[in-house]
């Protein structure tokens, strides 16, 4: 039995003194939010760091994905995996926007760029697949179609900050890429999130969204609501991105003791990464059946061990909002998944003893 709980994540902090030094800035200056210093400073080190073209901080990575469908001015069909957070839907939703679902790859997890062409229809506007856990979709086709068509592309890059296809960050890809910078999230502000795009007039329509609207005059331009980053958001997020590096290269370490030690259980497969590379935001493993994966959630739950069924029930299934759309794949993964605690901190002790749990169970 663990004696403190281990959770599916534990978010990484700074040194404590690294955090409060900003916040003396702030306290000094007195300005707390409104594209303040810290978070320029914020999407400066961003851009920097990623090698990404621009980026723009919001308040979370939900306002991210509806900030980036409102500067494309979609209004109609979006396909999207049925595979994701809720909130990939609720994004598009709260835009006035379809979401039409396409079914996901069985191996990587996601949408199945093969399926693609078939759900387009003469409403369709964009397709907005999601790197499901750091895991880089196949851009290339997806652009493919998307040029073919006339689409445009948003990408749901909320777990996908550190992945990277052929050496360049995932979000560098898309019309726009959205992600997060929730607690739960490799680099974390506590709640935050942002844009990423090529484009310099959409990355000034994506400023402009998030402050109700407002150019620099602070006349009205476009709509917009209030999707900014605070100063202590940004504090935070300066404070973590120091040690983005030892971050992912600690997952990765982590992540490849797991992968060695599961490799003996005939029972269990594990994502497929296709394109590029995976940053580790999760480690997801799939179960020959659900009975045995609630098994050793059980047994885990016992031990004071928390692993989490991302992403389950299939999203698609969620029928108080949505009309069902069945996904026979989607809907097979996700009653068979389940992310064990992988984070910044766990130790080889601590995944030895889950593995020995999943053993047993
Ligand atoms: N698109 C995708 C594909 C996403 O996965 C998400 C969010 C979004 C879009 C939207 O991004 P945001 O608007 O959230 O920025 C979590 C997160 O709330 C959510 O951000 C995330 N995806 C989703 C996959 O997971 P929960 O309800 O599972 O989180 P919770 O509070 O149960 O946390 C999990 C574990 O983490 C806890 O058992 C303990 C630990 N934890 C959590 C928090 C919040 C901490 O140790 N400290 C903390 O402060 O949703």
């Amino acid at each position: 039995m663990n004696n403190s709980p281990l959770y599916v994540t534990t978010p990484f902090l700074p040194p404590l003194e690294e955090y409060v030094d900003l916040l003396k800035g702030i306290w000094n200056s007195g300005i707390l939010t409104h594209n303040g210093p810290l978070v320029q400073q914020f999407e400066k080190v961003l851009i920097e760091k990623l090698g990404v073209s621009s980026f723009t901080a919001m308040s979370n990575g939900t306002i991210a994905i509806q900030s980036a469908i409102k500067a494309l001015r979609l209004h109609g069909e979006i396909i999207t995996t049925p595979f994701t957070w809720i909130a990939t839907i609720s994004a598009i939703k709260w835009e006035r926007c379809k979401p039409v679902f396409c079914d996901i790859d069985p191996d990587t997890f996601n949408i199945d760029a093969a399926k693609i062409e078939a759900c387009i229809t003469e409403n369709t506007v964009a397709i907005m697949p999601v790197h499901v856990f750091g895991n880089p979709c196949d851009v290339e086709a997806i652009q493919k179609i998307a040029y073919k068509h006339g689409l445009k592309v948003i990408y749901d890059a909320a777990h996908a900050v550190g992945s990277k296809i052929n050496g360049e960050s995932i979000l560098n890809f898309g019309d726009i890429s959205a992600t997060s910078f929730h607690a739960t999230k490799i680099l974390n502000t506590a709640e935050g999130g942002g844009c990423v795009t090529r484009d310099p007039d959409l990355a000034d329509k994506l400023s402009q969204i998030r402050f109700f609207g407002h150019d620099q005059t602070k006349d009205i331009v476009t709509d917009g609501f209030n999707g900014k980053m605070n100063e202590l958001q940004a504090a935070l997020g300066l404070s973590v991105i120091r040690y983005l590096d030892k971050i992912l290269e600690e997952r990765k370490e982590k992540a490849k003791y797991y992968n060695q030690k599961l490799a003996r259980f005939s029972f269990m497969k594990f994502q497929r990464v296709d394109y590029g590379e995976t940053n580790f935001s999760y480690f997801p493993v799939v179960f020959d059946n659900e009975e045995r994966l609630v098994r050793v959630e059980k047994n885990l739950n016992a031990a004071n061990i928390f692993p989490r069924r991302y992403f389950y029930p299939s999203v698609n299934t969620f029928t108080a909002i949505l009309e069902n759309q069945h996904m026979p794949v989607s809907e097979d993964i996700a009653g068979r998944i389940l992310c064990l605690p992988l984070f910044s901190g766990i130790t080889f002790e601590n995944i030895d003893q889950i593995i020995s749990k999943i053993a047993k169970s």
